[in-house]
């Protein structure tokens, strides 16, 4: 854990005289020195533009941007460097998807998202629909945050044409089965997009054997830079697709009436990319790889068995997604409290957590609730912050309840 720790000077801070305890990682994670370093390195020593120059420089900086698409496709699995599209996040990635599907989508069609979607997978989906004049169906989720699979079962059987869903819920926490998911909405003739923003940091992604058509995420998740995020797609579909902007770099041809497009990954790829940022992306991965996920997934379930245990026990506290599956992401609730005062005074204490409704409304009316609490942990957590979140909401009961 110390080693872990040092990579991270920004979590030796002090936030209104305490030692911070950064439990906000599901919004963003926390940048190793490598990554920092790494954004430093390419703006002192390699800063040029890509793909287009003959240059020394222009070739140094292809190179190393090209050289995170291949570090991507191996992290995910994917087959060929082709399939891995540099998008700006989990937002753009859904939106390049939706808007280009909307050229597949007619009037009696049906697209399928869930109600646990965050609105980045789900207003992109709803807008296609309502454009289209396709049937935005919705899927609910149980008490507990997990999909009824006999429910999602008999939605299928209506045949929609996409299926979108969270790998993990930003909220819940829990962690979706996306193989058996992708493989009931295939069987059913459907498409399938997982918004990974949430799973990527948290599970080994094995985008061949999960079968998903896409698979989108946030560099900023996994302890990446901001502004950079993948599309992973399956040949078939981004070869389908249309382009999603029109510009420099995605261009073949372009003549007076016409243009034609760059082959993939280009074609996806208008405009000058997070140079700097791709090339960042590769020491994010580097960190995740060399903590291991087993040992991350074993490191963050304890974390969240601590605190779904401690906060439990506080009279009047409820927690929302308990089902099986469930890490990484603790959100609650205190009776007869704002969920926005207990995150000002958790602040007061150092502790950063997120409140509000989480770019998920659909859910939370669903909860019947404004807003809630989101504890979420990443590598660098620890036991003792853990221990000090749970104080931290004590004291916020006493004070407010
Ligand atoms: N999907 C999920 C499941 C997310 O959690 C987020 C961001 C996104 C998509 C969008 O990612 P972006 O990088 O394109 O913004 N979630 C959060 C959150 O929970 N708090 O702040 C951002």
């Amino acid at each position: 854990m110390h080693d872990i720790r040092r990579q991270f000077p920004l979590l030796d801070r002090k936030i209104n005289g305490n030692p911070l305890v950064y439990l906000d990682n599901a919004a963003t994670t926390q940048k190793p020195r490598a990554v920092t370093d790494a954004m430093l390195d390419y703006y002192r020593n390699i800063n040029s533009n890509i793909h287009r120059g003959v240059h020394h420089l222009s070739q140094l900086a292809t190179s190393a941007f090209e050289e995170s698409r291949q570090r991507v496709m191996k992290f995910m699995g994917a087959a060929q460097h082709e399939q891995i599209i540099f998008t700006r996040g989990t937002t753009e990635a859904v939106n390049l998807v939706a808007n280009g599907f909307r050229d597949f989508l007619k009037k009696g069609d049906r697209v399928l998202v869930t109600i646990a979607d965050h609105h980045s997978n789900f207003v992109p989906w709803q807008q296609a629909c309502l454009r289209s004049g396709a049937t935005f169906d919705i899927m609910p989720v149980e008490e507990d945050g997990t999909f009824d699979l006999e429910l999602f079962g008999r939605k299928l059987s209506q045949g929609p044409k996409m299926v979108a869903f969270p790998h993990i819920s930003n909220v819940l926490g829990i962690e979706n089965p996306v193989k058996e998911m992708t493989a009931m909405a295939h069987a059913c003739g459907a498409a399938v997009l997982v918004d990974g923003a949430q799973g990527i940091a948290h599970c080994p992604v094995d985008v061949a054997d999960l079968d998903c058509d896409f698979y989108c995420w946030s560099a900023h998740k996994i302890y990446g830079p901001t502004g950079i995020g993948v599309l992973y797609g399956k040949r078939e579909w981004l070869e389908k697709l249309p382009p999603y902007q029109f510009g420099g770099e995605m261009i073949e041809e372009v003549e007076l009436e016409r243009t034609t497009f760059a082959a993939l990954p280009f074609k996806f790829e208008a405009g000058t990319p997070a140079i700097a940022e791709g090339f960042a992306l590769k020491p994010a991965l580097d960190f995740v790889q060399g903590v291991g996920f087993d040992n991350l997934r074993e490191h963050e379930s304890e974390l969240t068995r601590m605190a779904l245990d401690g906060l439990g026990r506080i009279k009047g506290l409820r927690i929302y997604g308990k089902g099986e599956g469930h890490s990484g992401v603790v959100s609650f609730n205190l009776d007869g409290a704002y969920h926005y005062d207990v995150g000002v005074i958790l602040d007061q204490l150092g502790i950063a957590v997120r409140t509000g409704h989480h770019c998920a409304q659909p859910l939370m009316k669903h909860l019947g609730v404004q807003g809630c609490v989101r504890a979420s942990f990443a590598a660098y957590n620890t036991g003792e912050e853990v221990e000090r979140l749970v104080a931290g909401v004590k004291k916020a009961a006493e004070m407010l309840v």
